[in-house]
């Protein structure tokens, strides 16, 4: 991790090496906490981070479904990631915001921990690899289930929720795949270990429903509204691993991800497709301010230059 000047930590800036917990913070040994991931992106205008608000909301009602107030307004939260992109002063970053319950009793059940909440900023390049976004990545189906509705609430970016992430790309890197695609107990696709998933199959996008044990994804979001925009159907529906095999097309898609073709799935070469990289290209427009249609998806974080 390329380390920067600053960390936004409980209402302040902080010195990098100074953003610091105990060993007894709850969310440490209970996985107790909830996190974003946000694209800061360079354009024209100066930095501009991708969907902000959308993001912190998303936040916030991943809190509520573990019961957690955070001590911060998605307002407040947003000042504090512009103030915190404009301390560091880089082009590009990835933005890092997690509330975890912090320092008091341990014990699984919460009690009067106070809520942490801490924003770091740095450069992330690809995620996965430079290679991956023009070629294409290999996925595995993962032997580990995704983690059900009634389980814990997929819905929420928890921290602990990610243990079930870590699993499956672990073993799908081990034996030698890029990422690992899960499956729910029904057996129907989810998502990847940190991106959600499409097909395209004779000019027909899918992707499987928000009930289907993913992540609500605000690429996917972004994607379907892209993709409808471009004259694309989208079907929100169930998958199975077969309509994985036999697409012409799988793609992935994230904040940290971008838009990722999966150019093979357990082995079955599907190849790179227009439509992906028509996406993809869209998308990333849309990301650096060269989309006039999309320019209300971005948050300039530099006042100056934005009013310049
Ligand atoms: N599913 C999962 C499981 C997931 O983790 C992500 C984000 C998505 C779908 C896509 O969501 P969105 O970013 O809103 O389009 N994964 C984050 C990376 C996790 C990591 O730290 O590694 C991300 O893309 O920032």
């Amino acid at each position: 991790m390329q380390e920067t000047a600053k960390i936004w930590m409980n209402g302040e800036l902080v010195d990098w090496a100074d953003a610091q917990v105990h060993v007894g913070v709850h969310g440490l040994h209970y996985g107790t906490g909830v996190f974003e991931g946000i694209r800061c992106y360079e354009t024209e205008r100066g930095p501009a981070v991708f969907r902000l608000k959308e993001h912190l909301v998303r936040l916030e009602n991943s809190a509520r479904l573990l019961s957690m107030e955070l001590p911060h307004s998605v307002d407040e939260l947003r000042s504090a990631c512009h103030e915190l992109i404009q301390a560091n002063g880089l082009p590009e970053c990835y933005l890092r915001p997690i509330c975890f319950y912090g320092y008091g009793e341990l014990g699984v059940a919460v009690q009067d921990n106070p809520v942490d909440c801490v924003i770091m900023s740095w450069p992330w390049g690809t995620y996965l690899g430079e290679e991956g976004l023009t070629q294409g990545i290999r996925a595995k189906v993962s032997t580990w289930q995704r983690i059900g509705p009634n389980v814990v609430p997929h819905v929420a970016k928890a921290t602990g929720v990610y243990l079930n992430s870590m699993l499956a790309v672990t073993e799908a890197n081990r034996a030698g795949y890029d990422e690992a695609i899960l499956l729910t107990a029904e057996g129907y696709v989810a998502d990847g270990s940190g991106e959600n998933i499409f097909t395209v199959r004779d000019g027909r996008i899918a992707t499987p429903p928000l009930s289907m044990s993913i992540l609500p994804g605000i690429t996917r979001e972004t994607v379907i509204q892209i993709a409808g925009d471009l004259g694309y159907v989208v079907e929100e529906r169930n998958l199975i691993r077969s309509d994985l095999l036999l697409a012409d097309e799988v793609f992935m898609c994230g904040t940290a991800a971008e838009v990722t073709p999966v150019r093979s799935v357990d082995d079955t070469e599907i190849g790179v497709g227009e439509v992906t990289l028509e996406l993809q290209g869209a998308y990333l427009d849309a990301c650096r301010g060269r989309s006039e249609r999309y320019t209300h998806w971005l948050d300039y974080a530099v006042p100056a230059r934005a009013e310049a």
